[in-house]
C-alpha cells in the first residue's frame, strides 16, 4: 500500500530540476521576434509542468487516510506525529500527525495550482507582446514567482518525504484478514509460537516504538478454495506489560491500533518461571491486557509444558518445544474468533 510513494524532492531540488529542463529548450524560428516569444513561453511551459508533474504526482500517491483502515490511521497517526521538523512550529504544537499530512497535501496540491494558473496567465500575455524584452522579463518574473511559491511549501514537501520514509517501514498487515495478537512477558515463547503455527517463516516487521520487531505469521485453512481464509499471527514485544499508567500517549495508541487488529488475543503464561517472571506477575499482567483489551476474546495457555512445570489451571498446556497441546489450542483459538468480527465493546471473556 506504501510502496508506490515515490521519493519527495525539496523545494530547490525541485525548482534545479525544472530550471536545467526549461534551460534547455530553444524553439526556431527566423523572426527574432517569435523566436523569443516561442522559445520563452516554451521554457515558461516546461518549468511549470515539470513542477505541476512531479507536485501531483506526490499528492495522489499518497493514500488517502479517510478510507484507510483504523489500524493503519493509528499507526499512520504516531509516526507521523513524530516528525521533529519539516512543519511550523504552530503547526506541529498539539496537530495530530493526520491533520497535519493532509495540510501538507493541501499546501502543495495549492502550491502546484498556482504554479500552473500564474503561467498561463504569463504565456497568454508573452504570445501576444511584440517585445522579446518583454517575453523574456516576463518569464524571468514567473520563474521568481513559482520559486518562491515552492519555498513557501518546502517544510510541506520535507515533511511529506518523511511521512513516507516512516509509512514505507510499517507491516504490510491486512487489516481484513482474523487476527490472532499474541501477548505475554517476554521469553515465554510467543515467537516460538508464531513460528510454529505459521505456513512459512514469518516476517519480522517494524512496529513503531517499539525496539523489537513484531513477528507476523500467516497460515491458511479451508479446504476449498472459496473457503479459504488467511489468518495472521502477530506478536506485540515490549508493548503489552506496562501498565497504562505507565504507558506513554505514544505507547496507548499503539495499544488502539492492536485493539482494531485483533479479533482474538492468545495470552502465553509459562508456569515454570524459565522466562524470568514470576507466575504472579504474569497473572498481573494478564489482568491488564484483560482491561486493555476489554471486549475482545482472550485465550490462556500454558507454555513449555516439556519443562514439568504447570499450574492446576484449566488453561491448555503446550509446549512449542515439541509441538504437544498445539493443534488443539489452535482449534480453541479458531473456535474464539468472533464471526462478525466485532469486538471493541463489552466485557472481555477469558477463556
Ligand atoms: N523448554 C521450552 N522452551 C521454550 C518453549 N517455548 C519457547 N522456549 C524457549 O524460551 C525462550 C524464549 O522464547 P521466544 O519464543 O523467543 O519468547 P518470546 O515470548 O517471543 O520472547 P520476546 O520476543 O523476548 O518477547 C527461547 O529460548 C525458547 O527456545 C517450550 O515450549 N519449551
Ligand atoms: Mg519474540
Amino acid at each position: 500500500m506504501f510502496e508506490d510513494i515515490p521519493s519527495i524532492l525539496t523545494a530547490k531540488e525541485l525548482l534545479d530540476k525544472a530550471v536545467r529542463k526549461a534551460s534547455r529548450i530553444t524553439v526556431e524560428d527566423k523572426n527574432a521576434v517569435y523566436r523569443a516569444r516561442k522559445t520563452e513561453a516554451a521554457k515558461a511551459r516546461c518549468m511549470a509542468e515539470t513542477i505541476d508533474s512531479a507536485l501531483s504526482r506526490y499528492v495522489t500517491s499518497f493514500p488517502s487516510t479517510d478510507g484507510m483502515s483504523p489500524f493503519y490511521r493509528e499507526l499512520i497517526a504516531i509516526v507521523l506525529t513524530e516528525i521533529p521538523y519539516g512543519r511550523k512550529k504552530e503547526e506541529r504544537d498539539g496537530a495530530s500527525g493526520i491533520d497535519s499530512l493532509k495540510k501538507s497535501l493541501g499546501a502543495i496540491d495549492w502550491a502546484r495550482k498556482t504554479c500552473v494558473d500564474i503561467t498561463s496567465k504569463a504565456i497568454s500575455q508573452m504570445v501576444k507582446s511584440k517585445s522579446p524584452e518583454f517575453v523574456k522579463a516576463k518569464r524571468a518574473e514567473i520563474f521568481g514567482r513559482m520559486a518562491s511559491i515552492l519555498n513557501q511549501v518546502d517544510y510541506n514537501l520535507r515533511f511529506l518525504d518523511d511521512a513516507r520514509r516512516k509509512v514505507r517501514k510499517l507491516p504490510t498487515i491486512e487489516p481484513t484478514n482474523p487476527t490472532i495478537v499474541v501477548a505475554g512477558y517476554p521469553n515465554v515463547g510467543k515467537s516460538s509460537f508464531i513460528r510454529m503455527v505459521s505456513t512459512g517463516e514469518p516476517e519480522i516487521a517494524e512496529y513503531p516504538f517499539t525496539t523489537k520487531g513484531i513477528l507476523i505469521g500467516h497460515f491458511e485453512l479451508g479446504e476449498k478454495d472459496w473457503e479459504r481464509k488467511r489468518y495472521q499471527i502477530v506478536d506485540t514485544p515490549g508493548l503489552l506489560d506496562r501498565s497504562p499508567e505507565e504507558q506513554n500517549d505514544i505507547e496507548k495508541q499503539a495499544m488502539l491500533a492492536l485493539r482494531y487488529l485483533a479479533d482474538v488475543i492468545l495470552f502465553i503464561i509459562d508456569p515454570s518461571g524459565h522466562c524470568g517472571y514470576t507466575l504472579d506477575r504474569q497473572r498481573k499482567l494478564l489482568e491488564r491486557v484483560s482491561v486493555n483489551f476489554a471486549g475482545m476474546p482472550i485465550v490462556v495457555c500454558e507454555n513449555k509444558s516439556d519443562l514439568g512445570a504447570s499450574t492446576d489451571s484449566a488453561y491448555p498446556k503446550i509446549s512449542t518445544l515439541t509441538g504437544e497441546g498445539v493443534e488443539s489450542l489452535m482449534e480453541l483459538i479458531l473456535k474464539t474468533i468472533p464471526k462478525d468480527e466485532f469486538h471493541l465493546e463489552g466485557e472481555s471473556t477469558l477463556l
